[in-house]
């Protein structure tokens, strides 16, 4: 008798026939070996893997992937439930059997030639009981090296499936990254993915955004717990004191920059335990607790440096576990190192851009794709929290949400209680960037940092984290921040990064009743005098309107956050719609 494991993997080698099957052991011994194949093998003329240079990024990579396949496509990403209500209008819908014949189409033969690679992983220390066990095939080598970093792969997740039909199957072909054959297809009732025609991060490594938000928010509706878009922090105060927090802000918004944060101000640390993804269950206390499924980053390269990130620089250089990836940056070939916008100041004489050709300063373009990534694993970080692998996670007393913003939102204020909490959260809105394709800098709503990730109607989302805050004894408090304002020529007004620990600092005073706050329409501020700004060379007055409100601006946003809530129509949760008519009462007085 086959267990359902070797049945799945019966199927996948006749649907897609590969010249060969090949299972993944997750060893360090097999990530050599497969990359030195990568080194060898290429992809519609280019090289998968380039080696660079090991002295100053050891065990490192290169991968280039075709320019028309650099970010997700929420154009092309499907959420499959038998009613399109499911669903929701924030999600595309197809009809499951509709999408499944679609999928078949391209699958059918797809791996002729090639690999097929069978990925055994788990999300979350195998240990806990709020891990995941899961099961991709993918015929990209790339896919399955990234994955390694990016979950738990090998014998254990294999051990843990067992007789077991209760895993995650997930199915990827890289086809022949076509954007007309190119289909994310999740069918949540089924634990299943398809993935077609895309070897970007968001697209094809399926643990991910795939499995552990899509398909994770949907079991955590069903079965009473959170998956969110969130990093998960702790931060050290000076008594030695860590205040657990967790954060959402929408893609290349700031997340794996707050998480890696080395805070300017004295005595404080923080410890990373999570840079993208959080599940988050009620514990036995009567608190909530986090984990991180994911055991890497898929950070943005721009913007990384010393002065920006230095923890994430040290992170690249390590290689407790490798290799790490480098994909869409540009090279610079005086020490083949990679190259991105903001990791040096001066811009190397002789780059070779992220599509391979001899850079030009002059054309006015950036060397690196602005969305040029980073795989590392979490164990190369030096910031790396002594409870990362807690299998109960961490008891969480703050949430912090966020957007990119260049005007309205302050940059800082706290909800008054809860339900005040996800209202705020529920109306999020933020500047569109390079992470997805389509126009970058045009506002949206993106409640929750979740617009592109939650797997069901979030109307339906929303009650759930209504219902969650009823079931939780121990609330930790909400914050809203917006690190992004700018002011008339377009500069930051705040200089972010390192110095967002002063935002932090003054929410643990919150927390720990240090501090009064300003009640204003839409929530609590700081008091100025409450925020330190010791040895930060900044204007009052900046500072001031950073924490002011418009109420012509708030007016806007009103009007904004009513057309969103208008598309869900009943969905939308009663205290929720009470809440925006008692806020627009307020700023129209
Ligand atoms: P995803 O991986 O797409 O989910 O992105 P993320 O939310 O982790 O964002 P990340 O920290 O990678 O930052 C995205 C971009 O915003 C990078 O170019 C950063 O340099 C920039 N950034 C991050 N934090 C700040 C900040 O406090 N101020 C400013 N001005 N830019 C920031
Ligand atoms: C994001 O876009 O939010 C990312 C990168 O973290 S991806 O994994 O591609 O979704
Ligand atoms: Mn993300």
């Amino acid at each position: 008798m086959s267990t359902p494991m070797e049945l799945f993997v019966n199927e996948m080698r006749e649907l897609f026939l590969p010249d060969e099957v090949y299972v993944m052991d997750g060893t360090h011994e097999e990530a050599e070996r497969l990359a030195n194949l990568a080194e060898k093998s290429t992809l519609e003329g280019r090289t998968v893997l380039k080696k660079l240079n090991w002295q100053e990024y050891p065990n490192s990579y290169y991968h280039n992937s075709n320019p028309n396949d650099v970010a997700r496509t929420e154009h092309l990403t499907f959420v499959c439930t038998p009613t399109q209500e499911e669903a929701g209008p924030n999600n595309n819908w197809l009809n499951p059997n509709e999408a499944k014949d679609k999928m078949d189409g391209f699958f059918k033969g797809a791996m002729k030639g090639r690999t097929m690679y069978i990925i055994p992983f788990v999300m979350g220390n195998p240990k806990s009981k709020y891990a995941k066990n899961c099961i991709q095939v993918t015929d990209s080598i790339y896919v399955a090296l990234s994955m390694r970093v990016m979950s738990r792969v090998g014998k254990q997740a294999i051990e843990k499936i067992g007789n077991s039909s209760d895993f995650f199957r997930g199915m990827h072909s890289i086809g022949d990254v076509n954007p007309d054959r190119r289909f994310i297809m999740h069918f949540p009732q089924e634990n299943l993915v398809m993935s077609f025609g895309s070897g970007y991060g968001g697209n094809a490594l399926l643990g991910k955004k795939c499995y552990s938000l899509r398909i994770g928010s949907y079991l955590g509706k069903q079965e009473g717990w959170l998956a969110e878009h969130m990093i998960i922090i702790g931060v050290q105060a000076p008594d030695g004191k860590i205040t657990y927090f967790l954060g959402a802000f929408p893609s290349a918004c700031g997340k794996t920059n707050l998480a890696l944060l080395e805070p300017v101000l004295k005595g404080y640390k923080v410890w990373t335990l999570g840079d993208d993804i959080a599940w988050i269950n009620i514990g036995d206390d009567g608190k909530l607790y986090a984990i991180n499924p994911e055991s890497g980053f898929f950070g943005v390269a721009p913007g990384t440096g010393m002065k920006t990130n230095p923890v994430m620089m040290k992170t690249l250089k390590n290689d407790k576990f490798s290799p790490t990836l480098f994909t869409n940056t540009a090279i610079d070939n005086s020490n083949n190192t990679p190259w991105w916008e903001g990791v040096s100041d001066k811009v190397p004489s002789d780059l070779t851009d992220w599509q391979g050709g001899v850079y030009d300063k002059n054309l006015g373009k950036p060397a690196a794709h602005p969305n040029s990534r980073f795989t590392v694993s979490v164990y190369n970080c030096p910031t790396l929290s002594c409870e990362y692998d807690n299998p109960r996670g961490v008891p969480i007393s703050g949430i912090i949400f966020g957007g990119r913003r260049k005007d309205t939102i302050p940059l800082v204020y706290e909800a008054k209680d809860w339900n005040s909490g996800v209202f705020i959260a529920s109306s999020i809105g933020s500047e569109t960037t390079a992470a997805a394709t389509g126009k970058v800098g045009a506002v949206r709503r993106d409640p929750m940092a979740m617009l592109p990730f939650c797997g069901y109607n979030m109307g339906d989302y929303f009650q759930h984290w209504l219902d969650i805050g009823k079931k939780v004894k121990h609330l930790p408090k909400i914050f809203m921040v917006n690190w992004f304002r700018k002011d008339e020529v377009g500069k930051f007004m705040w200089p972010g990064f390192r110095e967002n620990s002063r935002v932090i600092k003054w929410m643990i005073d919150r927390i720990e009743g240090k501090v009064d706050a300003t009640e204003s329409e839409i929530g609590l501020l700081p008091k100025i005098d409450s925020l330190d700004l010791a040895g930060l060379d900044i204007d009052k007055e900046i500072v001031e309107k950073l924490l002011k409100i418009n109420k012509d601006d708030w007016k806007k946003e009103i009007e904004m956050v009513e057309e969103f809530y208008t598309k869900f129509g009943d969905k939308i949760p009663k205290e929720l719609k009470d809440y925006l008519l008692e806020l627009k009462n307020k700023l129209t007085l």
